[in-house]
């Protein structure tokens, strides 16, 4: 058989193992198209079953979350942890509370974060978890009951040696602080190690909040190195005005850039004198309000609530809200308006044919498991402190933070190259990623 063939054999057999889950199929296929040329230099991978048993998690747990509103009401959620793969390290991955989540977008999520956690060169594996629970209007005492009943059952399944969940979308630091105590209350141990993303206080690592958006930003920067340029006096849109896009923002316009737009799920807001950062984070860390409340602030601002802000023109496009949000007509009007790098700061937000047109347009394209691995980089030097008892500055922590990402450019570019697709970041990424696990993989046997 073929290379092509063994690999469409695979893919089949994915599609009809996990019938009804697109998001799956699709981060399945995106790292399968890297796969063909991986086995023509190296056919011992199709031996051992090995590209099929990367395919199948080695533990998805699925649980009732049962809670209880303010007003006495009780409802119920389906909880998720999907254990991807366990050969470079625990399960390392985040968890996501947002009412779109079920098992096909945990596991896309899961199967893309082996990859990165390979490329990050650290050792952890590859999981993700999460609910379809609805954080938004929730209060404080909500979030909590709820955070409380997920980590009642989360709690059998993890721990520091086993799976180290961290924040994704509806996750971030007041939620990791509400699962870290009921999960210390009800182990009756103070295990750091078993969450990431926890507060300075209380074990968490500096630079973690910071570090998706700022990973991303360094990320970027090495791209425009390669082409000859730098960031400094470049228009930038992210969209998302999240964890991942506000620290996005603050690095790149550290770095010299200036960007002029960013969104939520109600629509996006430009300011053309540069997007202002205190006031941003103030309406979404500390007030979580909308974004549209950005303009009342800011006057030279507008909001958009109907329509795409991949209309804004930029040199740099950032997408760091969700998966499937760069669509080919948000890509054919971007290579219009000269857009030189695309760069992704959430999971799989650009859509196979958008990532097709950029690559045919000749736009620097960083897949998300390349470009937003200073997350989970940075979760990965955290989980070094834990175990150690140890607490680095912020400045050092960044330093290491920037140098993993430069380290994963370089890998990337080079394995691009080596494997005869120069300049493509996508085979970079996932040849890159997918050879250090297949590696592992074969010497630990058929387990
Ligand atoms: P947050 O919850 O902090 O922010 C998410 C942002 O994206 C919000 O502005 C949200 O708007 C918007 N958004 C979410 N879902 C949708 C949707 N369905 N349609 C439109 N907008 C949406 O999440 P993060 O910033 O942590 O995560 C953003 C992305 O980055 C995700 O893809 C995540 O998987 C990825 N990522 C996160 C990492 C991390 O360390 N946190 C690490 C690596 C990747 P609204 O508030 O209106 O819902
Ligand atoms: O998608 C991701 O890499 C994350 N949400 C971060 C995971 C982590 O364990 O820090």
């Amino acid at each position: 058989m073929s290379t092509r063939d063994q690999i469409e054999a695979i893919y089949q057999q994915v599609l009809t193992r996990n019938a009804g889950e697109p998001e799956f199929h699709q981060a399945a296929a995106e790292v399968f198209e890297s796969l063909q040329v991986v086995l023509e230099h190296r056919p011992e991978y199709a031996d051992a079953a090995l590209i099929e048993r990367l395919c199948e998690p080695e533990r998805q747990i699925i649980f009732r979350v049962p809670w209880v509103d303010d007003s006495g009401s009780v409802h119920v959620n389906r909880g998720f942890r999907v254990q991807y793969n366990s050969a470079l390290g625990p399960y390392k991955g985040g968890l996501r509370f947002h009412p779109s989540v079920n098992l096909g977008i945990v596991k896309f999520l899961g199967f893309e974060q082996i990859f990165k956690n390979s490329l990050t060169g650290l050792p952890i594996g590859g999981g993700k978890g999460g609910a379809d629970f609805d954080p938004k209007g929730r209060s404080d005492a909500e979030v909590m009951r709820f955070c409380q009943s997920f980590m009642t059952e989360l709690h059998r399944h993890i721990g520091e040696y086993t799976d180290v969940p961290a924040g994704d979308i509806g996750v971030g630091g007041r939620e990791i602080g509400y699962l870290f105590g009921q999960y210390k209350r009800l182990t009756n141990s103070y295990e750091s190690g078993v969450l990431t993303g926890k507060g300075t206080s209380w074990g968490g690592s500096q630079v973690r909040r910071e570090a998706t958006g700022y990973g991303a930003a360094y990320f970027v920067a090495d791209m425009l190195e390669t082409l000859g340029t730098s960031l400094d006096g470049k228009t930038v849109v992210v969209s998302g005005s999240g964890n991942v896009a506000i620290y996005a923002i603050e690095k790149v316009h550290q770095l010299g850039g200036k960007v002029v737009a960013c969104s939520d799920s109600s629509g996006y807001v430009v300011d053309p004198n540069g997007i202002n950062l205190e006031l941003l984070k103030d309406l979404k860390e500390v007030r979580r309000e909308r974004i549209s409340a950005y303009c009342d602030t800011v006057k030279a601002a507008t909001f958009t609530a109907d329509g795409s802000i991949w209309d804004v023109a930029c040199d740099v496009a950032i997408p760091s809200a969700t998966q499937n949000e760069l669509d080919a007509d948000a890509a054919k009007v971007l290579i219009n308006n000269q857009v030189r790098v695309v760069a992704e700061g959430a999971n799989m937000p650009t859509t196979p044919d958008a990532v097709q047109l950029f690559r045919d347009a000749g736009v620097a394209f960083a897949p998300g498991k390349a470009a937003n691995a200073g997350g989970v980089a940075t979760s990965a030097l955290e989980m070094q402190q834990n175990a150690s008892r140890d607490s680095w500055s912020f400045h050092y922590t960044d330093e290491r933070l920037a140098a993993i990402m430069n380290g994963i450019h370089a890998r990337t570019i080079e394995t691009a190259a080596e494997y005869g697709k120069p300049g493509d970041y996508v085979h970079g990424a996932n040849i890159a990623g997918f050879i250090k696990v297949a590696d592992a993989m074969v010497a630990l046997g058929v387990v």
